[in-house]
C-alpha cells in the first residue's frame, strides 16, 4: 500500500485510492494446516497503474495550487485491489481501521482525518466496497464503476461516480444495432456485474425492438481454455455477424487470443467502453482482420497538461508498485534475492521516455481524466467543507463541519451539491444522484498506415439530447471488418419479399423465419408481411402475388374462332332446314310429302330453325334477354320438334297397328275362303275385312291437335317460369378462380328441370312411337327414319351429360350448343335426307304405291 501523508504545519486530510493495478490473486493451495494470509498479486496492469499514477499527480497539483485547500494538505492511502473483490474489501477495511491487521469498526489512533475512497474500480469491487463504506455513511467516488446496479442510493447511500451509468450504455449500444438495421445479434458477457447487468438491459432495448439474439455467452472470471473454445465454436457457428460484448479487457483477452488462433474474420465486434479503448486488445500481433472495424463507445478523453511528464518522471525508488513497475519493464530487480538467482539488477538509470508503453501512453485518456476527475471532485468537496463561514453553514443551527476533525457525511453533503469545473479541459461536474450524464464518443478501429489500430472517431451518443438527436454516427467514416465500406447484414432470415409472408420456425426466435409463398388468391404486398390478404371477390392474386387483379370475363363470344365456327353452323343448320322445307314445298302434292301430314313436317322444320338459331342466343355476353330467350326458345323448339314428331309417329304406330290387323284379317278371310271352298256346306262366316277408317284410325286433325297441345303445354310452363322466376344473367365466380365466368342462372332449377324433362318425356314417347311403327315397310320408311333420328338425339343428348360435367367456363356454352346443333342436325338428316333423296333424286319411287296399305284398302 503506497502511503504518502507528511505531518506538515498545515493540516492533512486523506484520500484513499483503490486502483486495480493488479489482474488477479496468485493461485494458491487451499490448505488450512497453516494460518491463512493474505494472498498475493500477479499480473501487473500498466493501464491501471497509469490511474494510480494519476491520482498521485491530481492530488499534487492540488497540493501545489494555492486556490484549492489553502489551508489543507491533500494525503492518500492507495490500494491495489487485484481485481478481486476480497482484495477490495481488505483494502476497505484496512482503510477504514488503520490497521494492517483490520478490524472492523474501529480505528486506532488519531491520524489526520480520512475523507473519502477514490475507486475500487469494477463495479463488483466497487459493490462490495460501497456496501461496507456505506454502512459508515462514508463517501465512495467511482470512477470507473459504471454498472447500473450502483445507481440505487438506498443500497449504496454513499456511493458517487465519474462515470456514466451503464443504463446509458447499453441503451447506446442497443440504439446503435438499431440504427444499422441488425436484427440478428450475439452477445459475450463478462461474468462479472457490468457484463450481466450490461447485456441484459442490451437485450430489453432490442428486443423490444424486435431484434434477436442469436448467443448470449459468459466469459469466465478464471482461466479457462475450455469455455473460450466453446464460445469460439458459437461464434463461429453463428450467423450472427455482429457481437456485442460487454467485457473488460482483462476478461476478453484470452477470447481474443482463441479468435485470433481461430482466424475468426468477417464479424462486427461490438465493444463496451471498458475494452474499446484497450491497448491489451488492440496491440495484439495480427488482430487487424479479426477486430478491424469494431465499433465501441468511449467515455470522454481529455488531455491531461503535466501528466505525462509525471508518469514518466516515476522512480523505481518511489514505492513498492514503482519497484515492481520498473524491473518489469525493464526486465531487471531490485531485489537482491532474485539477483542472486541471476537476474539483471535494476540500475534505476533506465529510461522509461525511450519506451512506449501502455503506462507512459497519453493518448487516451479516458478512465484516466475520470480518476482525476474523481480526485478533483473530492478536493472541491473539501474546499467546500474548509470555505463554510460558521453561522452560514449548511449543518444544524447554521453550523460548519470542521476540516481538522468532520463525519464522513459532512463531506458527503457537500459531494452531493457539488458544481465544479475541471481545470484544463472546462468540463462542468455535477452529481446527479450520484451520476454524470451519460456522454460517449462512438470509435470505430481503422488500420494505420503502419497497420496498427488507430480509434477514428464517428460518433457520439447524449443522453441528454432529444430522442432523435442522442445517437449521431457519420456511417461513411467507418470502415468495417476486412476493409468494407457497406454496412454489413446481419440477420437470420433474410426480408420476406411481396408475395411471401413470414412463417414461424417452431422454437425459433422471431427473427428466423421462412418465407412462405401466398396462396393463389391470396397477396401479400409488403416486405415481412406477417400473413396474406385474401383478394375481393371480383379480384384474383396475379403471378407474383403481390397484387390483386381484376379477374378476367369470361364468356364464349361472337367474335371468336370458337363463336363464329358456332354460329356458322347453326347457320347452315338453318338455311339447310329451310332449304329442306322448300324442296317439300315445291313437291307438296306428291304422295311421299302427303303421305303424313304435311303441316307435321312444316312444324317438325320451324322447329329445327328455332333450334338451330337459338343456339346463337347461348353465345355472347349473357343478357336479361338472351337468357330468357335461349332457354326458353330451346325448350320450346324441342317441344315443337317432339310433339311433330310424336303426331307423325303416332299415326304411323296406329297405321303399322291397323295393317297387322288388315294382313291378320285378310289371312283369315283367306283361309275362311279356303275352308268354305273345301267344304261348302259349313256355314264360315267370313271375318269382315277393314274398312278405310280401321287403317287410318287418326286424322290429320288429330295429329295437329297433338302438336300443338303438347307444344302448348311446354309453351305455357315456360311462361310460368319467365314470369315467375326467370333465368338471370349472372357472375360466377366460384367455379374458376382466375375468371369471372359470365352465365345464365336458370332462376330455378325445379323450373328448368321439368321444362326439359317434358322435352324428354315427348321424345321418349315419340321414341316409343315409332319404334313400334319401324317395321311399316310401307310409307317411305318413315318409321324408320324416325326412329333412327330419335336414337341420334338421345345419343346426343346421353353423351351431352359427362361431356357438360367435365368442362368449364365458356366451354360449357360450347358443348351445349354443339349438343344442339347435334341433335337438330340428327334429327334433320335422318327425317328428312330420305325424302329429299327420293323427291330429289328418284321421283319415280314417289308414287301411291308406296303407299300399300292405303292403296290395298283403295281396292277394297
Ligand atoms: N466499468 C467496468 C470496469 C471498467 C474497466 C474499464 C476496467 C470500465 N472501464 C477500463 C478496465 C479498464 C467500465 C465496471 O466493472 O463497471
Amino acid at each position: 500500500n503506497l502511503r504518502g501523508y507528511k505531518e506538515v504545519e498545515k493540516k492533512t486530510v486523506v484520500i484513499g485510492g483503490m486502483f486495480p493495478v493488479h489482474q488477479r490473486l496468485v493461485d494458491t493451495d487451499s490448505n488450512t494446516t497453516i494460518a491463512p494470509e493474505s494472498s498475493d498479486c500477479e499480473g501487473f496492469n500498466f493501464r491501471t497503474f497509469r490511474w494510480a499514477q494519476t491520482m498521485l499527480f491530481a492530488l499534487n497539483e492540488i497540493n501545489n495550487r494555492n486556490d484549492i485547500l489553502p489551508y489543507t494538505e491533500l494525503g492518500y492511502v492507495i490500494y491495489d485491489s487485484c481485481f478481486t473483490i476480497s482484495k477490495a474489501v481488505e483494502g476497505t477495511l484496512t482503510f477504514l481501521t488503520g490497521q494492517d491487521e483490520a478490524v472492523p469498526n474501529y480505528r486506532c489512533g488519531d491520524g489526520p482525518p480520512l475523507s473519502a475512497l477514490v475507486g475500487a474500480g469494477s463495479s463488483d469491487l466497487s459493490i462490495a466496497t460501497a456496501r461496507i463504506l456505506g454502512l459508515y455513511y462514508f463517501p465512495q467516488m467511482s470512477y470507473a464503476s459504471s454498472c447500473s446496479v450502483l445507481e440505487s442510493r438506498f443500497q449504496y447511500p454513499t456511493f458517487l461516480r465519474t462515470i456514466p451509468s451503464d443504463e446509458h450504455q447499453s441503451v447506446a449500444m442497443a440504439k446503435l444495432v438499431l440504427h444499422f438495421g441488425w436484427t440478428w445479434v450475439g452477445t459475450i458477457a463478462a461474468e462479472d456485474d457490468y457484463g450481466k447487468y450490461g447485456i441484459k438491459r442490451f437485450k430489453e432495448v432490442v428486443e423490444e425492438a424486435g431484434v434477436c439474439i442469436s448467443f448470449s455467452e459468459t466469459l469466465p472470471k478464471i482461466r479457462n481454455p475450455e469455455a473460450i473454445e466453446r464460445i469460439v465454436q458459437t461464434v463461429l457457428d453463428s450467423t450472427a455477424k455482429i457481437i456485442v460484448v460487454f467485457s473488460s479487457d482483462v476478461d476478453l483477452s484470452p477470447l481474443v487470443g482463441e479468435l485470433l488462433r481461430n482466424n475468426v474474420t468477417n464479424r462486427t465486434w461490438i465493444a463496451s467502453e471498458a475494452w474499446v479503448t484497450s491497448a491489451a486488445i488492440s496491440r495484439h500481433p495480427n488482430i487487424l482482420p479479426v477486430l478491424g472495424g469494431t465499433i465501441g463507445f468511449a467515455v470522454k478523453r481529455a488531455e491531461i497538461p503535466g501528466l505525462q511528464e509525471h508518469l514518466l518522471s516515476v522512480s523505481p525508488y518511489n514505492d513498492t508498485l514503482t519497484e515492481e513497475f520498473w524491473g518489469i519493464v525493464f526486465n531487471c530487480t531490485m531485489n537482491y534475492k532474485q539477483i542472486m538467482r541471476g537476474m539483471r539488477r535494476c540500475t534505476g538509470e533506465e529510461m522509461l521516455q525511450k519506451l512506449s508503453n501502455t503506462f507512459t501512453d497519453v493518448s487516451q485518456l479516458r478512465i484516466t481524466y475520470n480518476v482525476y476527475k474523481a480526485v478533483y471532485a473530492v478536493a472541491y468537496a473539501l474546499h467546500n467543507l474548509e470555505d463554510c463561514k460558521d453561522g452560514s453553514g449548511p449543518f444544524e443551527n447554521g453550523t460548519c463541519a470542521d476540516i481538522t476533525k468532520f463525519e464522513p457525511w459532512q463531506l458527503m453533503y457537500y459531494l452531493k451539491n457539488l458544481r465544479f469545473t475541471v481545470p484544463h479541459t472546462g468540463e462542468e461536474i455535477y452529481f446527479n444522484n450520484g451520476d454524470v450524464d451519460g456522454f460517449y464518443e462512438i470509435l470505430n478501429w481503422q488500420s494505420d498506415s503502419e497497420g496498427e489500430i488507430t480509434y477514428n472517431h464517428i460518433g457520439y451518443y447524449n443522453s441528454t439530447a432529444p430522442p432523435e438527436e442522442k445517437l449521431i454516427i457519420n456511417n461513411g467514416s467507418i470502415i468495417w471488418n476486412n476493409d468494407v465500406l457497406e454496412i454489413p447484414r446481419s440477420v437470420c432470415s433474410e426480408r420476406c419479399q411481396p408475395g411471401t409472408r413470414m412463417g414461424i420456425r417452431q422454437g425459433e426466435p422471431v427473427c428466423c423465419f421462412d418465407c412462405i409463398p401466398c396462396a393463389d388468391g391470396e397477396i401479400s404486398n409488403t416486405t415481412d408481411a406477417r400473413g396474406c390478404i385474401q383478394c375481393d371477390e371480383d379480384y384474383w392474386s396475379n403471378a407474383n402475388h403481390d397484387e390483386c387483379v381484376p379477374k378476367t370475363i369470361e364468356f364464349l363470344d361472337f367474335a371468336e374462332p370458337l363463336g363464329i365456327t358456332l354460329i356458322a353452323i347453326s347457320a347452315f343448320g338453318a338455311l339447310a332446314t329451310i332449304v329442306v322445307a322448300i324442296i317439300l314445298l315445291m313437291h307438296l302434292n306428291t304422295p311421299l310429302v302427303n303421305a303424313n301430314d304435311p303441316l307435321l313436317s312444316f312444324s317438325l322444320l320451324l322447329g329445327l330453325v328455332i333450334t338451330f338459331l337459338c343456339s346463337i342466343v347461348f353465345l355472347g355476353e349473357p343478357q336479361m334477354w338472351s337468357c330468357m330467350t335461349s332457354q326458353v326458345a330451346l325448350a320450346v323448339g324441342f317441344a315443337l320438334i317432339l310433339s311433330s314428331l310424336m303426331g307423325k309417329s303416332a299415326l304411323l304406330m296406329l297405321r303399322a297397328r291397323a295393317v297387322k290387323a288388315v294382313k291378320s284379317a285378310v289371312k283369315a278371310a283367306k283361309a275362311a275362303a279356303a275352308a268354305s271352298e273345301q267344304s261348302p256346306d259349313t256355314a264360315v262366316i267370313a271375318p269382315a275385312i277393314p274398312q278405310k277408317n280401321d287403317i287410318d284410325p287418326i286424322h290429320p286433325r288429330h295429329q295437329r291437335a297433338i302438336m300443338i297441345v303438347c307444344t302448348l303445354i311446354q309453351a305455357v310452363g315456360c311462361t310460368v317460369w319467365l314470369i315467375l322466376m326467370p333465368p338471370h344473367p349472372v357472375k360466377n365466380t366460384a367455379a374458376q378462380n382466375i375468371k369471372i365466368i359470365l352465365e345464365c342462372d336458370p332462376g330455378n332449377i325445379i323450373f328448368i328441370c321439368s321444362i326439359f324433362a317434358y322435352d324428354i318425356l315427348l321424345a321418349v314417347l315419340t321414341f316409343a312411337f315409332a319404334f313400334v311403327a319401324r317395321k311399316l315397310e310401307d310409307h317411305f320408311n318413315e318409321g324408320k327414319s324416325v326412329t333412327f333420328g330419335m336414337l341420334v338425339f338421345f345419343i346426343v343428348w346421353i353423351s351431352f351429360v359427362p361431356a357438360y360435367l367435365s368442362t368449364r367456363g365458356k366451354f360449357m356454352v360450347a358443348v351445349q350448343i354443339f349438343a344442339i346443333l347435334a341433335s337438330s342436325f340428327g334429327l334433320l338428316a335422318c327425317v328428312f335426307i330420305p325424302k329429299c333423296y327420293v323427291l330429289l333424286i328418284k321421283p319415280e319411287r314417289n308414287k301411291e304405291e308406296m303407299l300399300i296399305p292405303r292403296a290395298k284398302s283403295r281396292d277394297t
